[in-house]
């Protein structure tokens, strides 16, 4: 693909400055000079929406068949670099703002960070977005536009306090309000049946709740600036009919403010969860709302486009759900075909099917959705209609099949113990379901969905999950990048499979010491924007040993936090011990309801805490947190990183994307066997990564067995032990107390994530990794040898999969 050097974007600099200072009138009603950086920014970033839109119009006319990626969650980060990037206008843009005594740095600096998502399944679904544009299909986004995106972290007294996070506050440059694609959306009320003179009939869903969803569309450039999608995210108001004008005028405006909150209520907040029970009325209202504003406008574009050939859908609409989220695709289609547009109830559904693909992600049952039959009846009886009855066809089809059999129909149905089970929905209405790497979509096949895949083997498939290279290596590691193209072109951009000519170097000395130089830089600037955010200092000489993802018990943050302890201790009882000097970078966020979660957050700073406050360990340890993880300190911190932690459980972790990022910015993975983990490691191959600890079988032997007792365990190792006992015997106590619950966790509820079981491998696997790093060539070598077999994770190889195997695009 060629790639476009933003020639007709902008002619020269000079072309840029003049149609960026036109633009200050046009939009502000003053001068470029009489600005703040906050308002330059939001100008140029408008001015750069603008040129995407011009391409957008062009870009998928001729296509003929489109995707809408639904989700819940886009976790897109900052949006100028990387537009200026895929459209090839960097340069341009950043001399012509040389020119006007400004910088790209400065400006950029200005951009949010909008918190659309919890973490990996919301950044997959951005960097999903990306590769679709790239790879020049007609790919779009529908999720929300949530008022208020994922809490901000602070920490206070080491513990994590969440905050506002008030995205829109200088407006949002990047968007724009689409009025007149706003559509209604109903809750509530009930169901008419109607009957025609000739005994014909039809139902409609009358009162309750009208509720107006208006879509706010984002431009997603594609790299080479051929395509330009979008990204349609909707937001709730009042249906302006339904305004308690009576309660306004009686001067009742709490009456009347009370129905605006209520409606404005359901897109005001993502729930904080990343896999867990949500469970709440709200977040069932987002759900419908966002399948229903989606679907209806889709239905829209495609009449315009189609007139009323309902039976070509799926032919050319495919609509993919991110995790169950979306599940009511099915029915609600159905329900807009059935009631709306007069087509067959059989064949309405035929057309959903073929329509709807599925991902999982996750195989945590608590993640698994469920909505009490009652409740779901209630806020949706015509959408509920269709669900009993696809049901009821369901289970008479596969009684009759089974000879009566009733063991899959509790497994597989929809309707099960009154409540509405979504993953069950989900796969009843999808002709494809996949799994994130091939360790998940195996475990989904043999466990977790294994009657589905009984019934319907030839549905399950897997897409090991990728990322966007552009975004996490050419634009966050700018160092390393420019060493990259020096070397091997530019290609790589385009085509991540090109990082493989760098194996090459992995012999030139020359090359590797300017890694090294690379990965300095990029620790410094690490460093700096830490020392300018948390006032901690950190040695770049150091090893940068990085754990970054959501808390969770299963990714075992808490095993990483009991090595550093063993480290401690061991240098406090032997003066001729010495670990490799490291710095241990710990970010995320853990959900404000998940209490352990939290408590680890604690426990990391209270360990912080008496680390780097030891002055006998001679600065050699030092434990870094890196408060409110969001896209744009991750960039800063994979590219300064040596060693990728992905340590969970094995069988836990449905794929992980931080690995797949850290690997491709030459840090070398200390692992389990987990997730995609196992692909980075046969990628990278044996020398050139830490894998240590239980395997998923083994793990699942463990649970099965009943024989494991943490409190055994701990008898016969003394070292362990004593870390468990700092715990609650004072030594973490100074900043915040002890850490009695983390304690329980471990003898009371028997270490369910085998923490303990897997410590004295993890311990040895960190030291031989790190005793390597001395060696420095030979680091870079293997570090390089990870980058250059990195090419694999590309959300584009992944995307060209699923248009392949999935969307048939
Ligand atoms: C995450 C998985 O935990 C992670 O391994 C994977 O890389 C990522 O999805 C992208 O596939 N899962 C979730 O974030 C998740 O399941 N969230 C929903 C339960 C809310």
């Amino acid at each position: 693909m060629a790639v476009n050097n933003g020639q007709n974007i902008f002619t020269d600099k000079q072309d840029f400055e003049d149609q960026y200072r036109d633009k200050f009138i046009q939009i502000l009603g003053k001068y470029y000079g009489e600005c703040t950086d906050q308002e330059r920014y939001n100008v140029l970033a408008r001015l750069i929406a603008e040129k995407a839109r011009e391409i957008q119009s062009t870009s998928y006319i001729h296509a003929n068949k489109q995707v809408y990626y639904f989700s819940l969650e886009f976790l897109l980060g900052p949006l100028l670099e990387n537009y200026l990037l895929n459209l090839g206008i960097t340069d341009v843009v950043a001399a012509g703002l040389e020119e006007m005594g400004t910088s790209l740095q400065k400006l950029a600096a200005q951009e949010v960070d909008p918190g659309l998502g919890n973490g990996g399944l919301g950044r997959l679904a951005a960097c999903f977005l990306d590769s679709m544009a790239h790879e020049g299909m007609a790919g779009f986004g529908n999720g929300m536009r949530y008022r208020y995106g994922l809490f901000r972290q602070e920490i206070k007294d080491g513990r994590q306090v969440e905050c506002t996070d008030n995205w829109l506050a200088n407006g949002y440059p990047w968007e724009v309000r689409k009025d007149d694609s706003s559509v209604l959306v109903r809750f509530g009320g009930t169901v008419v049946r109607h009957e025609g003179e000739n005994g014909d009939f039809w139902f409609s869903q009358e009162g309750g709740q009208v509720v107006k969803a208006v879509p706010y569309d984002v431009p997603i450039v594609g790299y080479g600036a051929k395509t330009v999608n979008k990204l349609r995210l909707w937001s709730a108001e009042p249906a302006e009919e339904d305004f308690d004008l009576d309660a306004f005028n009686a001067g009742d405006y709490a009456r009347a403010n009370k129905f605006r909150s209520d409606v404005e209520a359901i897109s005001t907040i993502l729930y904080p969860n990343d896999s867990g029970e949500h469970g709440r009325i709200l977040r069932l209202k987002q759900e419908y709302l966002f399948v229903s504003a989606g679907l209806q406008s889709i239905l829209r574009a495609y009449k315009d486009k189609y007139g009323e050939d309902w039976d070509h859908f799926a032919d050319h609409v495919c609509i993919h759900t991110n995790d169950t989220h979306p599940a009511m695709c099915g029915p609600e289609l159905m329900r807009l075909l059935v009631d709306e547009h007069g087509v067959d109830f059989n064949e309405a559904f035929d057309i959903a099917r073929n329509a709807i693909s599925y991902t999982n992600h996750t195989v945590m049952p608590e993640a698994l959705e469920k909505w009490p039959i009652n409740t779901f009846r209630e806020l949706l009886p015509r959408l509920y209609m269709f669900i009993d009855e696809v049901d009821r066809r369901y289970k008479e089809q596969l009684l009759a099949d089974s000879n009566g059999n009733t063991d899959l129909l509790a497994s597989t149905a929809v309707l099960w113990d009154n409540t509405v089970r979504m993953a069950n929905l989900s796969i009843l209405f999808s002709h494809s379901v996949n799994g994130v790497s091939d360790l998940h979509t195996n475990i989904l096949k043999q466990s977790v969905l294994k009657d589905f895949y009984k019934l319907r083997p030839e549905i399950f498939n897997n897409k090991t999950n990728g990322i966007c290279h552009r975004r996490f290596l050419a634009q966050a590691n700018t160092a390393y990048a420019k060493l990259i193209t020096e070397a091997i072109g530019t290609g790589w951009l385009d085509d991540a499979n090109e990082l493989n000519k760098l194996s090459a170097f992995e012999n030139d000395v020359e090359f590797l010491d300017e890694m090294d130089a690379a990965k300095r830089e990029e620790k410094e600037r690490l460093a700096a924007y830490v020392k300018k955010t948390t006032g901690i200092e950190m040695d770049t000489n150091t090893i940068f040993d990085t754990q970054v993802k959501r808390f969770h018990a299963y990714k075992r943050q808490l095993l990483n936090i009991f090595k550093i302890l063993y480290l401690y201790n061991r240098m406090l009882d032997d003066q001729s011990y010495k670990p490799a000097p490291t710095t241990f970078i710990f970010s995320g966020k853990a959900a404000q309801s998940y209490t352990f979660a939290k408590e680890v957050i604690r426990l990391i700073h209270s360990v912080a805490d008496v680390v780097n406050n030891d002055e006998r360990i001679e600065g050699r340890l030092k434990v870094v947190f890196i408060p409110n993880f969001a896209v744009s300190n991750a960039q800063l911190i994979y590219a300064a990183s040596d060693i990728s932690e992905q340590i969970s459980v094995a069988g836990a972790e449905a794929s992980g994307t931080s690995n797949m990022k850290l690997m491709m910015n030459a840090a070398l993975t200390l692992g389990t066997y987990d997730g995609s983990n196992i692909e980075i490691s046969e990628l990278a191959g044996p020398e050139n990564i830490k894998i240590f600890g239980l395997r998923a079988d083994e793990v699942q032997q463990v649970y099965a067995s009943g024989t494991y007792f943490a409190q055994n365990l701990l008898n016969q190792n003394p070292t362990l032990a004593r870390i468990v006992n700092m715990l609650t015997d004072g030594s973490l106590a100074r900043l915040s107390g002890n850490f009695e619950s983390i304690h329980d966790y471990l003898l009371i509820n028997n270490d369910p994530d085998l923490v303990l079981i897997d410590f004295d491998a993890y311990v040895k696997a960190w030291e031989e990794l790190t005793q390597s790093y001395a060696d420095r060539r030979s680091w870079n070598a293997r570090a390089l040898h990870n980058t250059a077999n990195s090419g694999f994770f590309s959300a584009d190889r992944t995307i060209r999969e699923y248009m392949e195997d999935i969307w048939h695009v």
